[in-house]
């Protein structure tokens, strides 16, 4: 058993000053004051916050994109989680076109046999759809896949015909799917625009061929396949004020849409990409791309107001060298950039001390909410009794520096170097064991298989 005294702990609904006790794997007792069981470890929380364990509900571990292979495998890619205070990883499996949907889920079964670190479980994405594949849609539910990944952009994509079909069915099944929302078309033609010339084949060539506007578009139309659906919907890694309005539209319609944004969308934008230095831009290279000051704003505020519901990494990993594969042709960048280890210190950092949403809201957007919507409540995303007793404890009063030096990914280099922190994530414990302390992992591969339940539309 462990007794966690005088800790704050954190609720969406609140805050209150109690202890906390452990049984094993689960949170056994909460009580303004707990005399200590004999026997009982205890850690002293005092001017400490105690949250429940964080949820990343996107991530691509092992992931093969652009002729190349994501630098993290499932290995270091939970390593940097837990790290981080993240004790929980819905990573996207992929059933590639030829692929049964059970076929492409027993490969990222196997790929998690790397060992992980926190618990993790599996999104499907679903790149084609025929009969046999719908009636495999129960299977991936049974499976404990109950939530799906779908693309309108890339060579997983699926048509808007395909779209309307996978939404109709998978509202038969009580479930949902996150959409990767940019027109596909338009971002072609201008790709194929700015590479006919040599001069514009450099890094910043990817964030002008994939604007605001292809996103923004993509999301309404995503939204209106939904309404005619009839369906709950997920919008992944939202970057803009213009994709924020058609979600607005979209709800004002009276339909149910869930947004998820990422950290590097809040504390980066598009000027990293003017940069005649290849390695240092193509650094930042992800799609949807960073945007503008303004459209941080705009999700900050959406955040504090309840318009996003989870943050999430996107993490998606390359080193330096894979980057420069896309040296001569800014398409062949492998877009994506680590964010694991740094995720929940940098909402805490950039967010609660600075005052842009309380930490109650953090609490809300990394634990609770994605806890729900991904079929994970009340077993994680709240401290109370009978859930995991996955803990993790901030100091608020302490101070870091995000540094490659210290990073566990394998991504050679840390996109927010040098950012100072304020507050640090100290300890982590995984149903009831500590695995991690002051962002070092002290105890490796004690990650669960999480089969997860059908998503809540709250
Ligand atoms: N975007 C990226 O930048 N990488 C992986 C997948 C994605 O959608
Ligand atoms: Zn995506
Ligand atoms: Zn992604």
């Amino acid at each position: 058993m462990i007794l966690f005294q005088n800790g704050t702990l954190v609720y969406p609904s609140g805050s209150r000053s109690a202890d906390l006790l452990t049984d094993g794997e689960k949170i056994c007792r909460i009580a303004s004051h707990i005399d200590p069981p004999s026997g009982c470890e205890i850690v002293d929380c005092a001017g400490k916050l105690v949250f429940p364990g964080f949820i990343d509900a996107h991530t691509h571990f092992d992931l093969h994109v652009a002729g190349t292979v994501t630098a993290d495998d499932f290995s270091s890619g939970t390593k940097a989680e837990i790290a981080g205070g993240t004790t929980s990883v819905i990573d996207f499996g992929t059933a590639y076109p030829g692929e049964t949907l059970n076929e492409g889920l027993d490969n990222w079964f196997r790929k998690a046999e790397a060992g992980c670190s926190c618990d993790y479980g599996f999104h499907q994405t679903i790149t084609e759809w025929n009969d046999s594949i719908s009636a495999e849609i129960p299977d991936m539910i049974e499976r404990g896949a109950s939530t799906f990944k779908i693309y309108m952009t890339y060579d997983t994509q699926i048509d808007d015909c395909t779209i309307l079909k996978v939404l109709q069915r998978l509202k038969e099944c009580g479930t949902t799917t996150g959409c990767h929302c940019e027109n596909s078309g338009l971002i072609d033609a201008l790709r194929e625009e700015y590479a006919a010339d040599e001069r514009r084949r450099k890094v910043s060539s990817h964030y002008l061929t994939r604007p605001a506007a292809a996103e923004a578009e993509a999301i309404g139309r995503y939204c209106h396949l939904a309404e005619v659906a009839d369906e709950p919907v997920i919008d992944v890694h939202l970057t803009c004020l213009e994709g924020l309005e058609e979600i607005r539209a979209a709800r004002r319609r009276g339909q149910k849409v869930y947004v998820e944004t990422c950290p590097q969308y809040l504390v980066m934008d598009d000027s990293l990409y003017d940069n005649d230095d290849f390695d240092e831009a193509s650094k930042y290279v992800c799609a949807p791309p960073l945007r503008k000051k303004t459209d941080q704003d705009a999700l900050w505020k959406a955040m504090a107001d309840g318009e996003i519901q989870t943050v999430s990494t996107d993490h998606c990993s390359f080193t330096i060298a894979q980057k420069e594969l896309g040296k001569d042709d800014f398409r062949k960048i492998p877009g994506g950039m680590p964010g694991a280890e740094t995720r929940p210190a940098v909402i805490y950092s950039e967010g609660v001390a600075k005052g842009r949403i309380t930490k109650e809201k953090m609490c809300e957007l990394l634990a609770e909410n994605p806890a729900r919507l991904y079929g994970l409540y009340p077993k994680k995303g709240v401290l109370k009794e009978g859930a995991d007793a996955d803990i993790v404890i901030l100091d608020p009063a302490a101070e870091r520096t995000i540094s490659v030096k210290t990073q566990i990914s394998k991504a050679d280099y840390a996109p927010l170097e040098g950012m100072k922190l304020k507050g640090a994530i100290d300890q982590v414990y995984l149903r009831g064991e500590k695995v991690a302390e002051d962002g070092r992992v002290i105890k490796e591969n004690r990650g669960q298989y999480l089969k997860r339940g059908l998503p809540e539309f709250f």
